[in-house]
């Protein structure tokens, strides 16, 4: 028997986390790590499951390749041959954008994924890139961008010190948050209340997070860009404004909020004028407010201008990096990128839709485009790392014929499933467990300074290639080298472009392999004076104090203001004007929207017995108002302008009426995963429309979809067993 500490690589949240293992290297149980200063013992039912996760039967560990149309295992030299003779080929007749790349949700967690995200990009040098952003955050990039000059500029709230919390589309009571790294965030939650402050929740469903809080106020989904601007046209009317920071803009911001009365937005957004105007006013009375809105927002048709306007609100009732509103987090190992360079996108366009470049990134709501549409510069080969775009993206039945179509695509997943299956190669990154893990990427946005190294808990057996070695030899075969060049080549590469003002570091360096060492020169750069020795003397991390106000080191706009009213945001208000009135005369029409559950995590958990079942289901749920009306039994059929599911019908009365919801990641009835077979479910964004997205951040729109619902009896895939 041995103990480890470890980081929960699941999701954001970043637990820490105590493994007991048999000497075969079997995880025996799973506990919250008491002594972490940050997560203090707190897990969730899918960190209690990594164990399962990581020793799940289906993962793959050989990497397979394709021959006579059939995936078969194969060696890593055969794999990598393979991966060289195809990228090449269509590389040397097509050009560099006919391979795209495509980085899943994992990619933003491992450290692999973090490290060669960029270089990969950089030597592909193809315009065709593709992330999880844009299915996801990206609109909080673009609205950070623009205001403040860096998109990586996340504001976070002061979970731990503010006095009132207003929350839109976020749940994190189910999602353990997003976007605002929280451990226990419910517990987080609660203590605001219980130091006298106030948490109010917005939300088409009354969640359990909307359970917890003083109050639940129900919108239509898509429209709480209208909603927002209710209020800041109150805060405006009403002159409750306390800008405290030097700012620009503020004028045409009065311009743009007139049409936005509270009474003007109520029809559309379905929340009374007396409501919204009490929100204002509360938020501007308490000492200190924090708004935050994530993935209901986001993924939404006015993804931008919402996530602008949670902003605009923080910064009007002074609570922008100010305690106890929302503030930046100051990371152990990234500060040396920030750019200093203000943010704009556009500077190349798609070639199918034309639509602007957004952090590098083309939006995945237009990859199908760019693989079906004939000419120079389409996709013909495609690399994915840790991602499933055949489920999580919109349209995504189109985008899965379309993925069927390409010459070559080769996946670095450790499963084959509903993305992977019609790859060429698939290479498979080795178990959890034997990879060393530090979160880079979600420094950014703790609600507490904070950092935590986890090395690896079992060695590589010989037959395995770390993900950071898979990617290593991806970039070399990118860069030109031949299939059998050595991984460590790549990774001095990326050592000498992070120390060339410094070289002389090179040497002190430590670190087990190239991963550890390239973590030792950035701890080593950053802001700490921290180095891989003061982490492993730290197992289980280290507290870096709380948030302090630091937004003059971040700002970088052209002007040195915060931006109140970018003309980029500015020229898409006309658009929101267009669809509420549009909105105010749609109120019959049904619309879907997501669903997250404790005891998922998008489309790859479901194939662990223990986070299947009893209520983690793929059920549409439907207000008994609208069953009613409706006719509906047991099961219906779901229409959107794209598609349409058989799904199971569940009633609740915490949907509000009008909308149904649906959650995503499943759809895996014709998985190799023998439980997530078992408990198939159907795919949601088989109605979600990739033609429509929030058109500034090319983000998708999952939320807010127009749909009809009828009864139906033909027997459903929810019941196949
Ligand atoms: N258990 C679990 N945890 C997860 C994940 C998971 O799949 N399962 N996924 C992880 C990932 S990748 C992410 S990005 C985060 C997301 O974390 P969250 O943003 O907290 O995600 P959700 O739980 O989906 O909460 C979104 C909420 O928005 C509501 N909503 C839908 N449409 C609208 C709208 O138009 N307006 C408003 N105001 N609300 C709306 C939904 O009803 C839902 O309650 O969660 C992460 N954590
Ligand atoms: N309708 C609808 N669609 C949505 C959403 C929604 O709310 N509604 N949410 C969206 C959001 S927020 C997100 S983030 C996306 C997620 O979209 P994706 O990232 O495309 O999908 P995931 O389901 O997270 O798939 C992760 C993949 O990574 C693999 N994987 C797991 N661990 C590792 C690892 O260590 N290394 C590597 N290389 N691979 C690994 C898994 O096998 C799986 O194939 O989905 C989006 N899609
Ligand atoms: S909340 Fe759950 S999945 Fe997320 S890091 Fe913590 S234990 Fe892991
Ligand atoms: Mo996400």
């Amino acid at each position: 028997m041995k103990t480890a500490l470890r980081t929960c690589p699941l999701c954001e949240t970043a637990c820490g986390l105590r493994l007991t293992l048999d000497d075969a290297g079997s995880v025996l149980r799973v506990e919250g790590d008491k002594e972490d200063p940050f997560s203090k013992g707190f897990l969730c039912p899918k960190g209690a499951a990594l164990g399962q996760l990581d020793e799940d039967p289906d993962r793959l560990t050989r990497p397979m390749v394709r021959v006579d149309g059939e995936l078969r295992p194969a060696s890593w030299e055969e794999a990598f041959a393979e991966v060289h003779r195809g990228l090449t080929g269509i590389m040397a007749e097509h050009g560099r954008d006919a391979v795209a790349l495509y980085f899943g949700n994992p990619t933003f967690h491992t450290m692999a994924g973090f490290l060669y995200r960029q270089p990969l990009t950089q030597v592909l040098g193809s315009r065709n890139v593709y992330s999880a952003s844009t299915i996801d955050q990206m609109p909080k990039h673009v609205a950070s961008g623009l205001m403040l000059g860096d998109p990586m500029a996340v504001a976070v709230p002061d979970l731990d010190r503010t006095d009132y919390m207003l929350i839109l589309g976020a749940n994190p009571v189910e999602s353990n948050g997003s976007l605002c790294v929280a451990p226990d965030f419910k517990g987080r939650l609660q203590a605001i209340q219980a130091r006298g402050g106030r948490v109010v929740v917005v939300d088409p469903r009354r969640t359990r997070t909307a359970e917890l809080a003083d109050e639940h106020v129900f919108v239509r989904p898509g429209t709480d860009a209208c909603l927002l601007f209710g209020i800041v046209h109150t805060l405006l009317a009403e002159d409750l404004v306390k800008v405290d920071l030097n700012v620009n803009g503020l004028t045409e911001l009065r311009t743009l909020a007139n049409g936005f009365a509270p009474e003007a937005v109520e029809q559309a957004c379905s929340v009374p004028a007396a409501t919204i105007v009490r929100l204002a006013r509360e938020i501007a009375a308490a000492p200190t407010a924090a708004v935050y809105a994530r993935i209901g927002t986001c993924t939404a048709e006015f993804g931008s201008l919402a996530q602008w306007l949670v902003d605009v609100i923080n910064v009007l009732t002074g609570n922008m990096d100010s305690v106890g509103g929302v503030m930046f987090a100051k990371t152990a190992g990234l500060e040396i990128f920030r750019s200093g360079q203000p943010f704009a996108t556009g500077a190349w366009h798609s070639r199918v839709r034309g639509l602007p470049e957004v952090l590098g990134e083309f939006p995945v709501a237009t990859m199908a485009d760019e693989i079906e549409t004939p000419g120079e510069g389409r996709i013909r080969a495609l690399i994915t790392v840790g991602g499933n775009p055949a489920l999580s993206a919109p349209g995504a039945p189109r985008l899965a014929r379309a993925l069927s179509g390409l010459d070559f695509m080769v996946c670095v997943d450790p499963y084959l499933n509903e993305t992977t299956r019609y790859a060429t190669v698939i290479l498979p990154p080795p178990r959890m467990l034997q990879s060393p893990h530090f979160d880079f990427l979600v420094q950014i946005i703790m609600v507490r300074n904070y950092a935590r190294f986890s090395p690896p808990v079992l060695p590589l057996r010989d037959d395995q290639r770390s993900e950071a070695a898979i990617l290593a030899k991806l970039l070399l075969i990118l860069a030109g080298q031949a299939a059998d060049a050595d991984p460590a080549g790549a990774e001095e590469m990326l050592l000498g472009q992070l120390l060339a003002a410094v070289p002389e570091l090179r040497e002190g360096l430590e670190g087990q392999d190239g991963t550890e060492l390239i973590l030792d020169a950035l701890l080593k750069l950053g802001s700490y004076g921290l180095s891989l020795e003061a982490m492993r003397e730290a197992p289980h991390g280290m507290d870096l104090g709380p948030l302090r106000p630091r937004l003059g080191e971040i700002l970088c706009t052209a002007s040195g203001k915060v931006e109140l009213a970018p003309a980029t945001l500015a020229a898409d208000v006309p658009r929101l004007l267009r669809r509420m009135r549009e909105w105010a005369s749609e109120r019959d029409t049904m619309v879907l929207i997501g669903r997250r559950h404790l005891r998922s995590n998008n489309s790859w958990m479901h194939n662990v017995p223990s986070l299947v079942g009893g209520s983690n289901r793929c059920t549409l749920h439907v207000h008994p108002q609208d069953a009613a009306r409706l006719g509906l039994g047991k099961r219906a059929l779901v229409r959107s302008a794209v598609g349409e599911l058989e799904v199971m019908v569940e009633l609740s009365t915490a949907i509000m009426p009008g909308v149904v919801s649906l959650p995503h990641g499943w759809g895996h009835e014709e998985s190799r995963q023998k439980v997530a077979r078992e408990h198939a479910g159907v795919n949601a964004n088989a109605l979600t429309d990739e033609a429509v997205m929030d058109p500034v951040s090319g983000n998708a729109v999952f939320n807010g979809v127009p749909v009809t619902v009828v009864a139906t009896e033909k027997a459903s895939n929810l019941e196949r067993k």
